[in-house]
Parts: structure tokens; sequence; C-alpha cells
């Protein structure tokens, strides 16, 4: 996919720096049906939840997302601040590494793109760790963070997501494999270099593209 600029829009310093290093260039623009199955996987039409065990119950009052580390402006947002970004919706495919596959989710919430654009990464910033309130943690390089369909979901089908799949509210990286997505989330930290998280320690690959099938490493 290019990310072509035109001369009169009124990008931001950082899409236009994003966009000048290529950043956005993840090649995972939309696919022929032939092969939007990634590799190894097979459809399921339920939804499969998939977590440490504790499923921590964090109302909306209780509900803050702090985003750190190496930005320009590091913010903490309360659920009120956070409904108060602009708002998306998106559609998008499941890839979990398990072997499952979901199409055609819907999701509403706030696209990381508009995130970055309130706290603006500092040039060293490459990586993002992520946080879940059960103490997960998950790494991503910034690129793939910053993909155009990465989303932190409120919204299912048009309902708060449950708080199996991550409620009050998640991330969602659709190219990436579905460990990278991690729920009930709670921190954002930008880095200048990886730093594994929780499955990544345990042998899960450091960016887990489903396409070529970056499982284990
Ligand atoms: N906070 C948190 N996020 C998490 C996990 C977790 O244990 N804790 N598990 C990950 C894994 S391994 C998968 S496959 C997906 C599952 O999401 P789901 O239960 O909504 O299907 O969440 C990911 N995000
Ligand atoms: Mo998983």
């Amino acid at each position: 996919m290019d990310d072509e600029i035109p001369e009169t829009s009124k990008l931001t310093r950082s899409k236009q720096r994003w966009a000048s290093e290529g950043k956005f260039l993840t090649g995972h623009s939309a696919r022929p049906d032939a092969e939007r199955l990634p590799p190894g996987q097979h459809l399921v039409r339920d939804w499969p939840v998939l977590d440490l065990g504790q499923q921590p119950d964090v109302p909306t009052e209780r509900w803050m997302l702090t985003v750190g580390g190496l930005v320009d402006h590091p913010v903490a947002l309360d659920w009120k601040a956070f409904m108060a970004l602009p708002q998306t919706s998106i559609r998008t495919d499941i890839h979990c590494v398990t072997t499952w596959s979901r199409y055609d989710n819907d999701w509403q919430g706030v696209l990381t793109r508009d995130l970055l654009d309130l706290v603006q990464p500092g040039d060293d910033a490459r990586f993002v760790l992520l946080h879940g309130y059960d103490g997960y943690s998950t790494n991503i390089p910034l690129a793939d963070f910053a993909a155009p369909d990465a989303i932190l979901a409120h919204g299912w089908q048009g309902k708060p997501l449950a708080r199996e799949h991550g409620g009050p509210a998640r991330l969602v990286v659709p190219h990436l494999y579905f460990w990278k997505s991690a729920k009930w989330i709670k921190g954002i930290d930008f880095l200048a270099t990886d730093k594994a998280g929780f499955w990544e320690v345990n042998g899960y690959h450091r960016r887990g593209d489903p396409w070529t099938e970056e499982r284990y490493s």
C-alpha cells in the first residue's frame, strides 16, 4: 500500500515524517478472498476467549490509559478523555496463533493513528510495549502499531466490548496474530529498542505476522 501525500492536505508533522520513512508501509491492504485466510489457519464463527485466566473487572469510572515513554506529549486518559478522541468504526479479520481466524469483526474505537497524533512519538521511538490490567504485556514495532486499521476498541458489533474480550477497551492490530492485541489495555510505552512481552518471553515470535507464519521463535 502506498501512502501518497497530497500536497494540499494538512497532515501533521508526525504523519509526514512517518510517511517519508515508510513507517506505514506494512503491506496489508485488502486481499482477494482466496488469499484472505493465512496459511495454517481455519475459520471459526464463534469468538473464542483466550487469556491468562483472570479477567480484570475495570469499570469505566476507574479505567485509565497511560501513554508514555519516548513521546512529546505523555497522557493519562480517563474514559471521558478517551471517548472525546476521534471515534472510528472499522471491519477486520482476526488471526489467532492457535490457528483460528474470524472474519468481519466490526470494531468501534480510537485508531492508533489518532492516538499517535495526540502523543507525538519522538524520532527515537521504534517499538511499543503494551500493558493490560491483568499484568499481561506484549511488544510490537511502532510501524505495526501505526497501521491504518489498528484500533483501541471499546465496541464490537455495535455493543460495548465484553469484559471477557478485553472490555472496557483493548487494542486490535488486525494484521498480526491476536496475542499482540492486548485486552484490558492499561498502558502503552514507546521505546527505542524492542522489549519482549509475556508470550514473547515464552517463545512466541517478536513480530507475529500470520502471512509468513511468524508463530514461534
Ligand atoms: N491483557 C491481555 N491481553 C491479551 C491476552 C491476555 O492474556 N491478557 N491474551 C492474548 C491472546 S494469546 C489472544 S489469542 C487474544 C484473545 O482475545 P479474545 O479472548 O478476545 O479472543 O488476546 C490477547 N490479548
Ligand atoms: Mo493466543
